[in-house]
C-alpha cells in the first residue's frame, strides 16, 4: 500500500525504460546499440538508485526532525552481497524492471548476475550484520551501520590442482551503491604522547599530543527497507593521508618517494579485510583499523548528538551503540576520552553515560578467537587509551574487591589486564565492563558464556546483565529473492507476500501439507532448483550430477570446529562401502551428491588440507565407473553470498555438524530449513531451537552433547583413546594412497589419532554414519520427505531477523520504531 503514496517509484515500465536509456546515453556515455549486459546492469542500478536517494533523504530528514533515539551498529564486517535485486524488491518495482528490461532485450536474471558481491566480511558475523540492516530499515527503526570501506573484501578463492589459491577481490571499479562524502571527514590521531597538567580547580587534565594524523572519509550506502519508504544509512570509512595528496614538505625538499610512501601508509589502513574467521592474530594494522573506524564513528555520533543541544546526561536516551563482537570495543574507551578529556565531565558521570550507551554481543567461545592486545603495542599506538583502560580497570577491580573481599584469584580472573609476559588487554572483559547488556546469539551459547568464559562476571554484575537474543535471517533475501518460485507458492496459500513482513504467517501453509497439488509443486520447485545448481556444477567443475540424487550440502568457512573433515571422512566411508558391495547390493543404495564450499583462512594450514582432501576424493570418486551416479563429490569454488542464494534452495539435506558447544548459533542452518531443506546436525547453537520449533521428527540430530565434551576431551588425554573402527578403515584407505600422496593428508589423520582429537571427530563418527543412513532411508520415502519439508518451513517463523531486531530494540536498546506519517 505504501507504493501508492511513495514518490520514488517509476510510473510504469515505459517510465523505467526511459530512465535506463537516459543513463546509458548520458551517465555511461554509450550508445544503445552498444549496450551489453554490464551496461544494462549499470543503467538499471543507476535508475533504481535515483529512486532510492529520494526516500533516503526523506528518511534522514524525518529522523533529524523527530530527534528521537538512534541505534548505531558498529561492525568491522558487513557481508552485503548484491544490492540491485534487493533494491528492486524493497522499492517494490521488480516487475516493472523485468518488463522494461525485456523490452530492451535483456533477461532480468542475467542483468542481476552482472553485479559484483560486496563481500566486506568473513562469514556468519558479517552476514548477520547485513540481515540486521535489512530488518532495521524494514521495521522503521532509526539506525545507522558503521564499518570500514575495505578496498579489498574477502579474497576470491580459486581451486587449482585441488588446492585453494587466494586472489584479491578488487570490487570498487564500478559501485553505484556508494556515495563518497568528501565533506564528511574526521582527523584520526595515532601514536604520540600524553601530557598531564593540573588546572585552577586542582583537576588533572590529560592531553594527547604529537604522533600522526590520518583522514577518515565517509562513504554512504543506502539501505532500503522492504515495503516501507524507510531507507537507512550504512556509513563506511575510508582512510587517506591527512596532508592531502602529498606531504608537500617532503615533496618540495626532493623526497618524492617518501611523500608518496606516507600517503600509501595512510591508505593501507582501510585497504584490506583481515581474512581470519575466529582467530585473533594481534597484528598492529588490525588495531589501527579498529581505532580508525571507532574514532571516526564516535566523532560522527557525538557531532550528531551535539546538534540537539541536550545535556550530556541525555546521551544514552538518544544513542544506543551495539558492539558486534569485541572488534569495536575501543569505542568504550574513546567515548570516555571524549567525555572526560575533551568535554570536561567528571569520571563518574562520564562512565555512567558510557555504560548505559553500549551493548556487547559475543559471537564465539573459541579461546583462540578472543581478542587480546599487547600492552606495549597499545602504549605505542594509543597511549592515552591505555591510561584510560588502566583507570577503568582500577575502578572496576575496586568494586569487585568490595563485593569479594580478599579474593585475589577473582581479581586476577576478571581483570581487564592479563598479567602475562607481555601484559595483554582482554577486549571481552573491557566490553563487558563497558556495557549495560551482554548477549549471546542462541540459547545454548548464551547459557555457555554465563557458565564458562564469563562466569565470574555473572557473579560480579548479577545475571540480569547477561541475556540471549537468538539470531535470525532476513526472509526477503533468503526466501523471496533466493527462491522466487517457493515464495510465490507460499504467497498463493497465505494470501499475499505479507508473510515477508511477519514470518509467523508461514504457519498457514501447514494446512496444505496434504494437498496433492501443493505437494507436487513443492517437490517440483526443489527439483528445479537442483537442476539449476547441477548446471552450475557442470559449468564450473565439468562434473555431471544427477538432479534426482540426494543433494547433501555443507557450505561455510572451513574450520576444524565445523568438522568438514568428519564429513569427508564419512564420504570416504560411503565410497568404501559402495566399493565393497556387489553390483546387486549397490542398486539398493541411495544416490548422493556431496557438495562442499567455503574458504580457508590463508594461513590456516589444516583447513587448506581439508579442502585438498575433498578435491582429491572427488577426483577419484567422480571418475570411478563402478560408482557412477551413486556418489559424486563436488567442491564449489569461491562460496559467497550470491552463490549461497543459488546453492541453499537446491539442498535436500545440509550439514551443521560442529562439535557440540562450539558453533555459537549458525545462521545458514536457518536459511536451509526456510528453503525446504532438512538438516543433519549436532545439538549445537541454533540447531537446538530449530528442533524445538520444527519438531524432532523433522531433523537428523546426532553426536555427543555439549555438557559431555569436557569429560571426553579429558579422557582423550588421560584415559584410553581408541579411534572408531570405521574411521580407522577410512584412515587406512587414505594411507594406502587411494586419494593420492598420503602425506598430504597426514595432518588431518594425526589430529584425530595422535593429538587428542580435540573436536571429537572419532567420538561422533559412528553416530554420524548411522544418522546418514537414516537420512538415506527417509529420503527414499519421498512422500514422507515432502511432509517433513513443508512442516519445517511452516514452523520457521521464529527465525526472522525482524523478530531478532525487535528483541534487541526492546531488551537492549530501549528503542521504538519511528512512525511514518505524511511528510512534506
Ligand atoms: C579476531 C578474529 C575474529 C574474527 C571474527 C574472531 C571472531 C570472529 C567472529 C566472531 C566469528 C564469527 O563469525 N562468529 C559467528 O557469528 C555468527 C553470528 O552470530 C554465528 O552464527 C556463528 O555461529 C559464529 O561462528
Amino acid at each position: 500500500a505504501w507504493l501508492e503514496h511513495q514518490t520514488s517509484g517509476f510510473k510504469d515500465k515505459d517510465g523505467f525504460e526511459k530512465e535506463v536509456v537516459r543513463h546509458v546515453e548520458t551517465t555511461l556515455a554509450r550508445s544503445l546499440y552498444n549496450c551489453d549486459e554490464q551496461a544494462a546492469y549499470a543503467a538499471c542500478s543507476l535508475a533504481f538508485r535515483d529512486r532510492l536517494i529520494l526516500e533516503w533523504n526523506r528518511t534522514q530528514q524525518r529522523q533529524t526532525f523527530a530527534d528521537s533515539k538512534r541505534v548505531y551498529y558498529l561492525s568491522l564486517e558487513f557481508l552485503m552481497g548484491r544490492a540491485l535485486d534487493n533494491a528492486m524488491l524493497n522499492i517494490g518495482q521488480k516487475d516493472v524492471a523485468k518488463a522494461g528490461l525485456a523490452d530492451l532485450g535483456f533477461r532480468i536474471e542475467d542483468v542481476i548476475e552482472q553485479e559484483h558481491d560486496a563481500a566486506l566480511g568473513n562469514g556468519g558475523l558479517g552476514r548477520l550484520a547485513a540481515c540486521f540492516l535489512d530488518s532495521l530499515a524494514s521495521l522503521n527503526y532509526s539506525a545507522w551501520g558503521y564499518g570500514l570501506r575495505y578496498r579489498y573484501g574477502i579474497f576470491k578463492q580459486e581451486i587449482i590442482d585441488g588446492y585453494q589459491v587466494e586472489v584479491p577481490d578488487y570490487w570498487l571499479d564500478f559501485n553505484p551503491w556508494e556515495f563518497p562524502r568528501h565533506d564528511v571527514t574526521v582527523d584520526i590521531q595515532f601514536y604520540g604522547h600524553v601530557t598531564k597538567r593540573t588546572d585552577d580547580n586542582g583537576k588533572t587534565i590529560a592531553t594527547w599530543e604529537g604522533g600522526e594524523i590520518v583522514k577518515a572519509v565517509a562513504f554512504d550506502v543506502p539501505i532500503p527497507g522492504y515495503a516501507t519508504p524507510s531507507t537507512n544509512n550504512l556509513r563506511l570509512w575510508s582512510s587517506k593521508a591527512a596532508s592531502g595528496e602529498f606531504d608537500f614538505q617532503k615533496f618540495n625538499s626532493g623526497d618524492y618517494e617518501n611523500s608518496v610512501a606516507d600517503q600509501q601508509r595512510a591508505e593501507t589502513i582501510s585497504a584490506v579485510l583481515y581474512p581470519n574467521d575466529n582467530l585473533d592474530r594481534g597484528k598492529e594494522l588490525r588495531l589501527k583499523q579498529q581505532y580508525f573506524w571507532v574514532a571516526a564513528s564516535l566523532y560522527d555520533i557525538v557531532r550528531r548528538f551535539k546538534k540537539s543541544k541536550r545535556a550530556w546526561k541525555e546521551f544514552p536516551d538518544q544513542v544506543a551503540i551495539q558492539l558486534n563482537d569485541t572488534h569495536p570495543t575501543l569505542a568504550v574507551v574513546e567515548l570516555q576520552r571524549i567525555l572526560v578529556d575533551l568535554e570536561g565531565l567528571d569520571w563518574e558521570e562520564a562512565w555512567n553515560i558510557v555504560t548505559q550507551t553500549f551493548g556487547y554481543t559475543n559471537h564465539t567461545v573459541l579461546p583462540e578467537a578472543l581478542e587480546k592486545w599487547s600492552v606495549p603495542l597499545f602504549q605505542h599506538l594509543l597511549p592515552r587509551h591505555l591510561q584510560l583502560i588502566y583507570d577503568i580497570n582500577l575502578f572496576f577491580l575496586q568494586s569487585v574487591e568490595r563485593k569479594f573481599p580478599k579474593d585475589r584469584d577473582m581479581l586476577a580472573r576478571v581483570s581487564i589486564i592479563e598479567e602475562s609476559q607481555p601484559k595483554m588487554v582482554r577486549m571481552a572483559h573491557l566490553a563487558i565492563v563497558g556495557s549495560h547488556k551482554v548477549n549471546g546469539v542462541a540459547e545454548l551459547h548464551s547459557d555457555l558464556i554465563k557458565t564458562t568464559i564469563f562466569k565470574d562476571f555473572v557473579e560480579v554484575f548479577g545475571p540480569d546483565k547477561f541475556t540471549n537474543v537468538t539470531n535470525g535471517i532476513t526472509p526477503r533475501r533468503w526466501l523471496h529473492q533466493a527462491n522466487p518460485r517457493l515464495s510465490e507458492l507460499i504467497a498463493s496459500k497465505t494470501g499475499s507476500l505479507d508473510y515477508l513482513k511477519d514470518l509467523t504467517e508461514l504457519a498457514k501453509i501447514e494446512h496444505y501439507k496434504d494437498d496433492k497439488d501443493f505437494r507436487k509443486e513443492w517437490a517440483e520447485i526443489k527439483y528445479a532448483n537442483k537442476v539449476r545448481l547441477s548446471k552450475h556444477i557442470k559449468k564450473t567443475t565439468g562434473v555431471d550430477v544427477n538432479p534426482s540424487a540426494l543433494f547433501d550440502v555443507q557450505v561455510k568457512r572451513i574450520h576444524e570446529y565445523k568438522r568438514q573433515q568428519m564429513n569427508i571422512f564419512g564420504v570416504i566411508h560411503r565410497y568404501l562401502t559402495l566399493k565393497a558391495a556387489s553390483p546387486e547390493e549397490r542398486k539398493k543404495f541411495q544416490p548422493r551428491v556431496s557438495i562442499f564450499g567455503g574458504k580457508a583462512a590463508p594461513g590456516y594450514w589444516m583447513a587448506k588440507q581439508i579442502i585438498h582432501l575433498i578435491n582429491a576424493v572427488g577426483a577419484v570418486v567422480n571418475n570411478d565407473k563402478e560408482i557412477g551416479d551413486l556418489l559424486k563429490v563436488i567442491f564449489l569454488e569461491d562460496y559467497n553470498v550470491s552463490k549461497a542464494e543459488m546453492i541453499i534452495p537446491a539442498s535436500d539435506i545440509s550439514e551443521h555438524i560442529s562439535t557440540a558447544g562450539t558453533e555459537a548459533s549458525g545462521t545458514s542452518n536457518m536459511k536451509f530449513v526456510l528453503n525446504g531443506g532438512l538438516i543433519i546436525g549436532t545439538c549445537d547453537g541454533a540447531n537446538i531451537e530449530i528442533t524445538r520449533e520444527i519438531g524432532e521428527q523433522n531433523i537428523f540430530l546426532f553426536g555427543n552433547l555439549a555438557e559431555d565434551v569436557e569429560d571426553i576431551r579429558h579422557n582423550h588425554t588421560y584415559g584410553s583413546h581408541t579411534v572408531d573402527p570405521d574411521l580407522t578403515k577410512v584412515f587406512e584407505a587414505i594411507e594406502k594412497g587411494t586419494f593420492g600422496e598420503p602425506k598430504d593428508f597426514m595432518g588431518m589423520i594425526s589430529a584425530v589419532r595422535d593429538h587428542g582429537d580435540f573436536y571429537l571427530v572419532s567420538d561422533d563418527f559412528h553416530s554420524y554414519i548411522e544418522t546418514q543412513e537414516l537420512v538415506d532411508k527417509a529420503y527414499r520415502d519421498q512422500e514422507g520427505w515432502v511432509t517433513k519439508s513443508i512442516e519445517s518451513v511452516a514452523r520457521m517463523g521464529f527465525f526472522s531477523s525482524d523478530r531478532c531486531i525487535n528483541e534487541y530494540a526492546e531488551g537492549i536498546w530501549n528503542l521504538e520504531p519511528l512512525p511514518i506519517k505524511d511528510q512534506k
